[in-house]
């Protein structure tokens, strides 16, 4: 099975802040998007300091809100206004747009004929598709697989405004199952991916004991006999019959990557 394994691409990991830094480094204003689901874990301080060394105007975008109450939404936007102007939208679905269009209008420099806005975070967070809704079709390409863009791209949103998308950063000095866990890294990336899935069980399990049961009918509370539950359900059988715990494990990050499995942590009490 360590075969298909792909590893985490450092130097590309490189390249991205690379190109991250010289596009906030040319930008008016930068965006940086959050999951709903995890703001914490998909937020990157060094990205922040760099938008703070060069002056720039930061925006926040928790996006994915459809997944995530209402209420829950508005304790995380609390929280991040303390800092920085904050919104949440569903870019998906566009939900709450028409906001990310008003908080840019009011951060962007009155002295720009044409303002830029970098648009940054996390692989996978939503940054492409973002661009698309601003751009009011389709153009940037975007994929349910982390680290789809490889490349800063420019486009022109309104006749002031030019959006550039950016590919996702990682920090470097975490671990894939932490990675993976933040929507970062894609199952067939992993080495260990039962070792994944069981943290990630542990943690649903955690936030919404009722998850599993909910998303595939497993009333299991140990996260092995989860995996194999569904492995039985699923059909994932090794020649000779044996469960295939691996194959169960990879369809579970997916499907925690692809918002088919949902829980979300809770947002700081004050
Ligand atoms: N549920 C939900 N999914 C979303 C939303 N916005 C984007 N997605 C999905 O999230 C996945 C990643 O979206 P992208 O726009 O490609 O993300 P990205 O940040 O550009 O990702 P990279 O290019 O890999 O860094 C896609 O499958 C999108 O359809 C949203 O508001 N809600
Ligand atoms: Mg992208």
């Amino acid at each position: 099975m360590q075969l298909d394994v792909m590893p985490i691409d450092i130097i590309g990991i490189r390249r991205a802040w690379r190109n991250v830094r010289r596009v906030i480094g040319k930008a008016d204003i930068v965006l940086e998007v959050v999951d709903a689901r995890d703001p914490l874990g998909t937020r990157s301080s060094k990205l922040e300091n760099l938008v703070k060394r060069y002056n720039k105007p930061l925006i926040i975008v928790i996006n994915k809100a459809d997944l995530v109450p209402r209420d829950v939404l508005e304790k995380w936007k609390y929280h991040f206004e303390k800092e920085y102007p904050t919104i949440y939208i569903g870019a998906k679905n566009r939900l709450g747009t028409t906001f990310l269009w008003k908080v840019i209008k009011k951060v962007a420099p009155q002295d720009k004929r044409v303002v830029r806005v970098a648009v940054t975070g996390f692989p996978n967070v939503g940054k492409s598709t973002i661009i698309n809704v601003l751009k009011g079709r389709h153009s940037a390409s975007t994929s349910p697989k982390a680290g789809h863009t490889k490349h800063v791209q420019e486009f022109r949103a309104a006749q002031w405004l030019k959006v550039i998308d950016t590919p996702g950063i990682i920090p470097i000095e975490e671990d894939e199952e932490a990675l993976a866990l933040r929507f970062a890294l894609n199952s067939e990336q992993l080495s260990d991916p039962i070792g994944a899935a069981i943290r990630l069980i542990r943690i649903g399990l955690n936030l919404d004991p009722t998850v599993f049961r909910k998303t595939y009918g497993i009333e299991h509370r140990d996260p092995e006999k989860i995996l194999e539950e569904l492995a039985k359900k699923r059909g994932f059988l090794l020649k000779g019959g044996k469960l295939n715990i691996e194959e169960a494990a990879r369809v579970l990050l997916r499907d925690w990557l692809t918002g088919k499995l949902v829980f979300y942590y809770p947002p700081p009490s004050s």
